[in-house]
């Protein structure tokens, strides 16, 4: 088996990262633990795009130079992924110098060949996506993407003769059924090849742009964001020379979602066979998360934070939500509704269930010990080939990409295991005394729920080792032998101690939590005042040093700011404060402050805000605390 690569998009620093982003990697994570799971030797990259107009235009309005700017943001899209238990193998910076160097050598070998040219052209210039568009491509004048009159420009530049290689590309896809999945997307790009494609402009004058990697044979120029950034995929794996690209290349697969179908599946391999590199496997392309049938992003300020669903109903759920809901290829909506929804249906219901009842028999029937199974009957056989059939399909749709229907085939044995509970009552044997069945039934349940917990590490890695614990299993990836599961019903050993019970994933009433919420401020009117605090409920506050990323107004609400606060934590914090009458908003970015962490989340003026920030009003003026000297965000404050 080839060794298998994935990739992600490298991420615009222009804001900071949200569920779309955080869906693509869950999804990179997932496919490279599938991976991992049958000893496959995998490589997960990550990383962050960090040249072009908009990171100047995003660090400009931040008040901070490029370099700032983009070292800030990317942290925080660095920091973000361990939060969901995504674990690239390597995160690539496009201002990282091995990769510039790797673009100038490209660039330089294209160039030497006779495939860039240097030549005039006049467009209409998108600064939202960077890129000239012809008459042709605009809708009513405007681009269609963004909406908005586009620039037009008249300027010498550099051109990538893209056009030659066109055919041979779309001969590939021809002959590679897989090369673009899923089909859909794949026949979007045979009918692009089939339209009058142009050469692509692939520098920027100095002189409207500095914030770039220079091209090799004219200092004059910068490179095309795209250009730049499509290199990261060999850039990361040291290309040419480089053992990474040497062993990973030929098991490349990148993953993107469809906004970014044209540059994957026509500027990046025409670009590979200008420069004598041989292409990748296959190009994934997923849909959008869209909230109220609109897509998610952050121009159109619809996001949903990755973190704040996670600090609400937990990784596991969240992971599977995304996993489960979206038809790999196909838009999806995101809804806490249905996020709860499936939380308590396939997790608490179904599997929470499930394993809860298993552990807690086997505490009641064999003191918690792993009873040795005897001769199988035919209910077991049958649920037994059940088991390994859904297994085994869930791990090809898994590795094809097909996520939800993978996880519904294994939802398939958790149902199955259901029935088989009630249908072979093991409180039944338990009253008759029928010890042999009843070690034989259990035997059966105890091992099917280890493997279904060792199928879900791909989705859900934190959650599987703990079920995996309270089977009395250490989970080591060196042992793991998923062929072999599927061809055997004995892995847990007879005789391992299980955990009493397992409450992994509690259901969640999203009724009773808006009535809660509701509630509160009334019993807060109830406590009794006391002035004296005693030292545990001190301590119950969490208090951190922060540093204030962004401010912004709030509508409608004159004295108020939405903050955006890095505590340290990857994803910054959002807090309402009452600043705005004090400071501008630019003076509040990069300040240094002191946050209550754990305060509550309450709405404030129809915003959500998730702590607070501490100042000391003295009249007219407002001094915000701050660690003297200067800590790092995120310290506890004590
Ligand atoms: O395009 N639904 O970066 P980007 C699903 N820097 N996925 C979404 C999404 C949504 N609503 N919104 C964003 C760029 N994504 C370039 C890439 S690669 C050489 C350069 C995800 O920050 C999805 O993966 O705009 C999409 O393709 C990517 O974020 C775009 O990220």
């Amino acid at each position: 088996m080839d060794p298998f690569f994935i990739s992600t998009p490298i991420y615009y620093v222009n804001a900071r990262p949200h569920l779309g982003h955080a869906y693509t990697t869950i999804v990179a994570d997932s496919i490279s633990r599938i991976h991992k799971l049958q000893n496959h030797q995998t490589f997960f990259l990550t990383g962050t795009d960090e040249h072009g107009d908009k990171i100047v235009e995003a660090a400009a309005s931040n008040n901070q130079t490029p370099e700032e700017y983009v070292d800030s943001i990317s942290s925080l899209f660095r920091n973000t992924w361990p939060w969901l238990e995504a674990t690239p193998d390597k995160f690539i910076r496009t201002t990282y110098p091995e990769h510039k160097k790797c673009v100038q050598e490209v660039l330089q070998k294209v160039y030497d060949k006779g495939d860039i040219y240097f030549g005039e052209y006049g467009g209409h210039y998108c600064l939202g996506c960077e890129r000239f568009y012809t008459e042709k491509e605009l809708v009513d004048g405007l681009c269609p993407d963004h909406l908005k009159k586009p620039k037009f420009l008249q300027e010498k530049n550099y051109f990538f003769r893209m056009t030659k290689y066109l055919e041979p590309l779309r001969e590939h896809i021809l002959n590679n059924p897989d090369f673009i999945k899923p089909e859909r997307y794949r026949n979007e790009v045979l009918g692009m090849l089939g339209e009058e494609l142009t050469d692509l402009c692939i520098s920027r004058p100095k002189s409207r742009l500095t914030w770039g990697i220079e091209l090799p044979f004219d200092q004059q120029y910068v490179t095309y964001v795209w250009f730049d950034a499509l290199i990261n995929y060999i850039s990361a794996l040291s290309w040419p020379e480089g053992g990474d690209f040497k062993k990973y290349w030929s098991g490349a697969h990148h993953l993107v979602a469809k906004d970014i179908l044209k540059p994957h599946a026509v500027f990046w391999p025409t670009m590979l066979m200008a420069a004598d590199i041989p292409l990748f496997q296959s190009l994934r392309v997923h849909g959008y998360w869209t909230v109220s049938e609109t897509k998610m992003s952050k121009s159109l300020g619809n996001v949903v934070e990755p973190m704040s669903m996670v600090d609400k109903y937990g990784l596991p759920s969240f992971r599977y939500f995304l996993l489960r809901e979206m038809q790999f290829g196909l838009d999806a909506s995101f809804s806490e509704e249905a996020l709860v929804g499936r939380l308590n249906a396939d997790l608490a219901n179904d599997l929470g269930n499930l394993t809860n009842r298993v552990l807690s028999m086997t505490h009641k029937y064999f003191n918690g010990e792993v009873p040795v199974p005897s001769e199988f009957s035919e209910m077991d056989k049958e649920t037994i080939e059940l088991g390994q059939e859904s297994l085994k399909d869930y791990v090809k749709l898994f590795e094809n990409f097909d996520f939800a229907k993978a996880l519904a085939r294994l939802w398939v044995l958790v149902s199955h295991l259901n029935k088989y509970v009630d249908q072979s009552a093991p409180w039944v044997l338990y009253k008759e005394k029928n010890t042999v069945r009843l070690q034989t039934v259990m035997y059966v349940l105890l091992e099917g729920i280890r493997k279904i917990a060792l199928h879900l590490w791909p989705v859900m890695p934190g959650a599987s080792e703990k079920m995996l614990e309270q089977l009395g299993v250490e989970f080591d990836l060196n042992s793991v032998d998923l062929t072999g599961e599927c061809a055997q019903w004995k892995g847990l050993p007879s005789g391992t101690m299980v955990a009493k019970s397992s409450n992994l994933f509690p259901r969640v009433d999203l009724s009773t939590e808006k009535k809660d919420k509701a509630q509160k401020p009334q019993k807060t009117k109830k406590e009794p005042k006391e002035n004296l605090v005693q030292f545990e409920d001190f301590q119950k506050m969490k208090l951190v040093t922060g540093r204030i990323i962004e401010a912004q107004p709030v509508e409608d609400a004159d004295k108020l700011y939405k903050l955006s606060v890095d505590i340290g934590k990857g994803e910054p914090r959002q807090v309402v404060a009452g600043l705005a009458e004090f400071f501008k908003p630019q003076d509040l970015t990069g300040r240094d402050v002191v946050v209550l962490a754990n305060l509550a989340p309450r709405k404030i003026r129809g915003v959500m805000s998730h702590g607070m920030v501490l100042a000391v009003r003295q009249g007219k003026k407002m001094s915000l605390l701050k660690a003297d000297p200067q800590s790092d965000p995120g310290k506890k404050v004590s």
